[in-house]
């Protein structure tokens, strides 16, 4: 094989924040090949399956390639001038507050910087969020009342050298699937004990010594209990107590609290206890199931206050993780990206704080009070106050809460500017003004994963015809807006270097994010910065916070909160009598406009689902494959139920990734209530109240076509495969011509057609040829269409004739749903193998099959099917 790193360019993955160091290595005809980075820290060249299909994402077939004012392409030169009357006119007429950003913990570090630049410092408002108060506020929040100040004390080495880890409310093996590897890679040298504490059973949990499927936002009564254990064993009076205040108040509030709300095994909760107290090295990793909820502030000192009582922090292999979800999600914080932030961990509402900002920005005012956080700026636009506003790199027509609602202020608002690498998505689709911005591969900057590693990200592609760089368009509206000189800048080397000057101002008021020993940077030291984790200045390099124990608060200590569990905003009644958990699936990217585009990501889970405990289906006689109707006050969606007992009685589960654009009335959002954390204002997008009926369809469907179809059904989910598209679609009207109504969906007028209909039995299967080659077929039935999906799939584009009956004939079996995407290995072909040949580990599937031997992305998920496999057996 070649040497790929001699020739190739380090870069950084544009997923996860664990941050993977990618090599790219253009093909010269606007493709990549990707491989892990074997010299990152982060990763030391692992890469799950969504790092691993990065190329079949750089693709120029979705992209959006100038400019569109109304729909109608432009040059830059009107686009922007647009753009920056109208913000100047807005608020010249209504004031500054009148105004708002909302963009991403996407946006690379120097993209975020001019953001915020141009919002706080120029424009003279605080309305600047992002989809981080979605997902890191509370995290924000927790380390900010702990600590002082937003810092993040553990490191992925800490995984490493952990004897426990606790999962709370992490889908590891999913979301975060390298460091998974990681700690497998731990369990496995040194027998690491692994706790997951999540309502729902999840792939992280296939290896756990311990599940505890707690009732939803209880999180805080169970750490709570765990701190009157960690009393009870005599933790208390150590020297670390010394260096924290609180504690007394904390232990009496968890006292106070109520352990049974958990609905947990007491058995379970002493055994958990039992581990977390006996285990001096115990790091705990949490994220949305923590961050999303309305006390997501409470539940992140809960954790930390274990830790904190323990001094079980600052030290190797011991302290709380919060993961970041986004690859700059950390890098955002650090550039004071949300609403309620100034740059460099500096506080909006200090005044020392911003005089300092004003002055190295000789910035003309500066916001003295916070701006709109998401959920209300969304509100703000619905209503009114919010005149003129600008989304970059994200959706939040599909990703906020009552997302209808927001889709609605979003439409409402007078002038709405769109920055996106692509127009086909439910935000760009309500855009005044279309902005498309330079992709992944094609951008030059810094993103800070979840251990502080900052690392660089290098362009190797060109931008394609007119997509320009995120920082780039903003300077130029701010220069248009009439700030020529403090939006001069000609690179992202320049950004960051005024950044991490900026980081040393801050250093001096006592703030723990410092880089600036890299103030100096020139361009050729910028491109070759090597990942390299903060604080970075003239005297130190990296290390661990906290082992010094001094805190950032204004004393030096730190800080124990007294919390006490509160139950969800919304409370199930007999009109809404399940709760709603939402996150992530294996293989897909949040709304799915990069992902979406990989057929072999996309064969992982192909359709949106509703995951339901089998004594609720029953109940609501839902049968396996039916359709459901999930209903809440706010909207409602129709997914395929999946019945199941991963999720407990009275739950459901939805993943978050379907859109307006892949299967519109799947967006789960619209369901979600906006409640929010009332310090961290984040969104409790886990526990919403929801109905759940089984939707009646006259009609169910599935189509394969080699081309993508247009659907026009109350219910479709359509994703690419290797042969073209497949879709499933369902209908509540009768369909009195399936011939005329299958052309139109497939685009095919004249298409040759072999048709088996029986109109009485509502039976059709149809499939249209041309040039002696299948183009596409539609299977249609009064029930869910049972036909062989997987084996269809992979049809059109290749003469066939005998496709009608649905089945794979005898010599070519259905592979089923695929499970390892790197090999495109299907459940049936594992199933068959583990059968046949008496396969007993995941090993031997991974010889037998190559399945699970490249990113390791489904090893759970083999290992669950041996799992079910042998107790099945034994069960014979
Ligand atoms: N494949 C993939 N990976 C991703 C992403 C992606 O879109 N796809 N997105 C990235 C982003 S931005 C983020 S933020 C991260 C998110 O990473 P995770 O937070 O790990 O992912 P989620 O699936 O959103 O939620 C985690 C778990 O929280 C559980 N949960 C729900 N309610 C509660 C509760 O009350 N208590 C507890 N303890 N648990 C609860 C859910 O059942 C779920 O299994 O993933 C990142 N990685
Ligand atoms: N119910 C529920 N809702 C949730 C969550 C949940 O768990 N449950 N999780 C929440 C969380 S944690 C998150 S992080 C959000 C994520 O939600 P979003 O941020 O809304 O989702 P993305 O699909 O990541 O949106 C990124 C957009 O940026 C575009 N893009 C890609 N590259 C570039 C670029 O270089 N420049 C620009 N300008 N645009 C680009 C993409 O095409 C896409 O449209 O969802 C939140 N919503
Ligand atoms: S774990 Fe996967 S998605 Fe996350 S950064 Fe690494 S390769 Fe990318
Ligand atoms: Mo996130």
């Amino acid at each position: 094989m070649k040497d790929l790193t001699a020739c190739a360019t380090r870069s950084t993955c544009p997923y996860c924040g664990v941050g993977c160091g990618v090599l790219l290595q253009p093909d010269g005809a606007g493709g990549l090949t990707v491989t892990g980075d074997p010299d990152h820290p982060a990763n030391q060249g692992r890469l799950c399956s969504k790092g691993s299909a990065l190329a079949e994402t750089v693709g120029l077939s979705h992209r959006l390639l100038a400019p569109r004012v109304s729909g109608v392409e432009t040059g830059w030169d009107d686009a922007l001038q647009l753009v920056a009357d109208r913000f100047s006119e807005t608020i010249t007429e209504h004031g500054p507050d009148s105004v708002a950003f909302y963009v991403s913990g996407q946006l690379l570090t120097e993209d975020y910087y001019i953001a915020n630049k141009l919002m706080k410092g120029f424009i003279g408002s605080a309305n600047i969020d992002t989809n981080s108060r979605l997902c890191m506020a509370s995290t924000v929040a927790g380390h900010k009342r702990a600590f002082g100040t937003d810092t993040v004390p553990g490191t992925y080495e800490d995984i490493d050298e952990a004897d426990l880890v606790v999962l709370v409310g992490s889908n590891l093996a999913w979301c975060h699937p390298v460091l998974y590897q990681r700690l497998m890679a731990a369990r496995q040298a040194r027998g690491t004990k692994i706790v997951v504490i999540d309502p729902r059973r999840t792939a992280s949990c296939d290896s756990a010594d311990l599940h505890l499927p707690l009732t939803p936002g209880s999180d805080v009564a169970l750490f709570n209990h765990l701190l009157t254990q960690i009393d009870a064993r005599g933790f208390m009076g150590t020297e670390f107590l010394t260096h924290t205040n609180g504690f007394a108040e904390a232990l009496a509030s968890a006292q106070a609290d109520d352990i049974t709300v958990t609905g947990l095994d007491p058995d379970d909760i002493a055994t958990f206890c039992e581990m977390w107290t006996g285990t001096e090295k115990v790091v705990t990793i949490f994220s949305q199931g923590v961050n999303q909820s309305t006390s997501g502030s409470d539940k992140v000192n809960a954790i930390l206050n274990c830790h904190l009582a323990t001094g079980r922090i600052g030290k190797p292999g011991c302290g709380p993780l919060s993961v970041t979800g986004q690859p700059n999600a950390m890098g955002g914080r650090e550039v004071g990206g949300l609403a309620n932030m100034l740059a460099c961990h500096l506080d909006i509402e200090n005044a020392d704080h911003r005089a300092a900002v004003r002055d190295f920005w000789s910035a003309p005012t500066m916001p003295e009070t916070q701006g709109l956080k998401a959920v209300d700026m969304f509100r703000a636009a619905g209503d009114g106050r919010i005149k003129a506003l600008w989304v970059i790199h994200t959706n939040p027509a599909v990703s906020m809460p009552e997302a209808d609602a927001v889709r609605d202020a979003i439409a409402a608002c007078p002038f709405t500017v769109v920055s996106d690498i692509t127009a086909r998505t439910d935000t760009a689709r309500l855009a005044d003004v279309l902005l498309p911005a330079s992709a992944w591969a094609e951008k030059d900057g810094t993103v800070t994963n979840s251990d502080r590693t900052i690392s660089r990200q290098r362009s190797v592609l060109p931008a394609p015809s007119q997509a320009r760089a995120d920082w780039d368009i903003l300077c130029e509206v701010g220069r248009r807006m009439g700030w020529t000189s403090a939006f001069d800048y000609q690179s992202p080397a320049e950004i960051f270097r005024e950044y991490a000057v900026l980081s040393g101002i801050a250093a001096r008021f006592g703030k723990d994010f410092d880089i600036s020993g890299l103030s100096d940077l020139n361009a050729a030291e910028y491109d070759a910065l090597e990942p390299t984790r903060w604080p970075i200045t003239a005297s130190q390099q990296g290390g661990r916070f906290f082992a010094d124990r001094q805190f950032f608060h204004a004393d030096g200590k730190a800080r124990l909160l007294p919390v006490i569990w509160r139950s969800p905003a919304t409370k199930t009644e007999p009109r809404y009598p399940f709760r709603l958990n939402t996150g992530r699936l294996r293989d897909q990217w949040h709304t799915m406009t990069r992902t979406g585009l990989s057929a072999r990501l996309s064969a992982h889970l192909p359709e949106p689902f509703l995951d339901i405990h089998p004594k609720d289906a029953r109940a609501g006689q839902i049968a396996a494959a039916d359709l459901v109707e999930v209903h809440s006050p706010h909207g409602k969606a129709i997914l395929r139920a999946r019945i199941n007992a991963d999720v407990t009685r009275g739950q459901v589960f939805a993943p978050i990734h379907w859109t307006g654009e892949t299967a519109p009335s799947a967006r789960i959002d619209t369901v979600v209530a906006a409640e929010v954390d009332p310090i961290s204002g984040q969104p409790e997008s886990k526990a919403s109240v929801v109905n759940v009926t089984r939707f009646n369809a006259a009609w169910y469907g599935f189509a394969v076509s080699a081309r993508e179809m247009s659907p026009t059904c109350t219910y479709w989910a359509q994703s690419p495969t290797k042969s073209g598209f497949r879709a499933e679609l369902a209908g509540t009207d009768p369909v009195p011509d399936w011939q005329a109504a299958a052309r139109n969906l497939f685009g095919l007028p004249d298409a040759e057609v072999t048709a088996v209909e029986d109109a009485g039995r509502g039976v059709a299967r149809l499939a249209f040829h041309q040039n002696g080659q299948l183009v596409a077929a539609l299977f249609i039935s009064p029930e869910p269409v049972a036909v062989m999906r997987d084996y269809l799939a992979t049809l059109p584009q290749v003469p066939n004739l005998g496709l009608l009956s649905g089945r794979a004939p005898a010599d070519m079996p259905d592979p089923g749903p695929v499970l390892c995407s790197c090999f495109d290995v299907g459940v049936n072909t594992i199933l068959t193998a583990i059968e046949t040949h008496g396969l007993m580990s995941v090993e031997a599937i991974g010889e037998a099959l190559q399945a699970g031997t490249n990113c390791g992305s489904c090893r759970p998920e083999l290992a669950a099917l041996l799992a079910s496999t042998q107790q099945k057996e034994a069960a014979e």
